[in-house]
């Protein structure tokens, strides 16, 4: 890549929740430490960063941390001082400021403008990647660049240590022991199912807990705080904020919010993950444990759909009997309907769901990781336009 595009500005607006800002991390660090790249995180809100990240400080306007710098993006940035960068990200559908795009405009050489779409699988998704956003008013060069599941696509976030790091995790007795007693879990050992709950808010959710109460097997349930949390804090009044309640077999355990690495080996540590949004979800495809996702919900149910092309995705190859107990459940605990009777169908394919997933893994690997992917499309647009013009 020519020295001119190794200076990235990354965009992004904290929408609500944890998504945005959690992708956006990611992609900076490892475009920071597996590509060599300077990168310029611009970010709306400190507050939600450092929940994910307690090193960012709320109060720095612009602070380096694993090699990126991050910076406060407010209506009040100085752009012309801040200069611009050779390759611009804007993150999930936010909008760079206008007066940045102008700069932009008026360079010799214009910056490559890159529009990093939300995550989805749907068909359409290979027909528009890479495919030219026009913008005539400033004769830039826009692209879309669409996350996704197929070789078609520009691939998932994965960073090049992420399965060898878990491996190493699992293979580690008392790195796990270290792990859990930092999570104030003493007796981790005691547990025979360890599940951690990350969710929006379920009307059914007591059905889900019943069934984590047979007599025979131990359940350690995480809930990280937040949503379901306090759905839960308001159902049984003495559960506290990071507090823990035993009701027969089954420890309910609401955690604090967890820096993302430690989230990440959270994944990897427990039996079964719910997993919700765009980032944890994918998390829990390179963890490999089963995994069950809600998905973050949009006006008109238009979720459903991009529920529906994931499943249809992900079971293609999987045994049939086990695709149908496993959608079933799924749909349920995306519809709020009811969830016992599901779950015990569902659960009762866990083993056949694992192994199915270390396949997946595999396969989704196989369509190289989203970060480099990236970087092979930057270089092949600057070769081009060093020849072509
Ligand atoms: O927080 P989310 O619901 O984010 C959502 C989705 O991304 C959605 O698509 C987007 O439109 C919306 O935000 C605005 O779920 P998600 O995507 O899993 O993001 C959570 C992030 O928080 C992820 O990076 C993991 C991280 N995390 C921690 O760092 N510590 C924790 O303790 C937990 C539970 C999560």
């Amino acid at each position: 890549m020519p020295a001119t595009a190794r200076r990235w500005d990354i965009f992004c607006a904290v929408i609500d929740n944890f998504g945005d800002i959690g992708i956006c991390w990611r992609l900076s660090r490892q475009l920071a430490a597996e590509q060599g790249i300077a990168v310029r995180l611009w970010v709306d809100d400190l507050a939600s960063f450092n929940k994910i990240c307690p090193q960012v400080d709320i109060n720095q306007t612009q602070q380096n941390i694993a090699g990126v710098t991050i910076t406060l993006w407010s209506d009040n940035t100085d752009w012309q001082a801040n200069g611009i960068a050779s390759v611009v990200v804007e993150a999930l559908a936010c909008n760079v400021p206008m007066p940045y795009q102008q700069l932009m405009a008026q360079q010799d050489v214009k910056p490559l403008w890159l529009n990093l779409e939300y995550l989805s699988a749907e068909a359409w998704v290979e027909g528009c990647h890479a495919l030219p956003s026009p913008q005539p008013h400033l004769a830039l060069d826009k692209y879309f660049f669409f996350p996704g599941f197929t070789a078609g696509t520009g691939g998932l976030l994965q960073e090049a240590n992420v399965q060898q790091l878990g491996a190493q995790f699992l293979a580690d007795a008392s790195a796990q022991q270290q792990f859990w007693q930092q999570l104030g879990v003493d007796n981790h050992g005691y547990y025979q199912q360890k599940i951690s709950l990350f969710a929006y808010d379920h009307p059914k959710i007591e059905s889900l807990l019943a069934c984590w109460q047979q007599p025979d097997i131990n359940t350690l349930c995480l809930v990280p705080e937040g949503a379901l949390a306090n759905q839960l804090m308001q159902f049984y009044p003495q559960l506290k904020q990071h507090g823990e309640l035993v009701i027969n077999t089954l420890t309910l355990k609401v955690l604090p919010f967890m820096p993302q690495d430690d989230y990440d080996k959270l994944l990897f540590a427990c039996d079964i993950n719910f997993v919700r949004g765009e980032d944890s979800v994918i998390r829990a495809h390179w963890a490999a444990k089963p995994f069950i996702w809600q998905i973050y919900r949009q006006a008109e149910q238009a979720h459903l759909d991009k529920l529906q092309a994931f499943m249809q995705r992900y079971c293609e190859q999987m045994p049939e009997d086990v695709a149908d107990n496993l959608q079933e459940f799924w749909l349920a605990w995306n519809t709020d309907s009811a969830l016992g009777e599901r779950w015990q169908k569902c659960s009762a394919k866990l083993a056949q769901i694992a192994e199915y997933n270390r396949y997946w893994r595999t396969a989704l690997t196989a369509n190289g990781d989203l970060a480099s992917n990236l970087v092979h499309f930057v270089e092949k647009k600057f070769i081009m336009r060093r020849n072509f013009s």
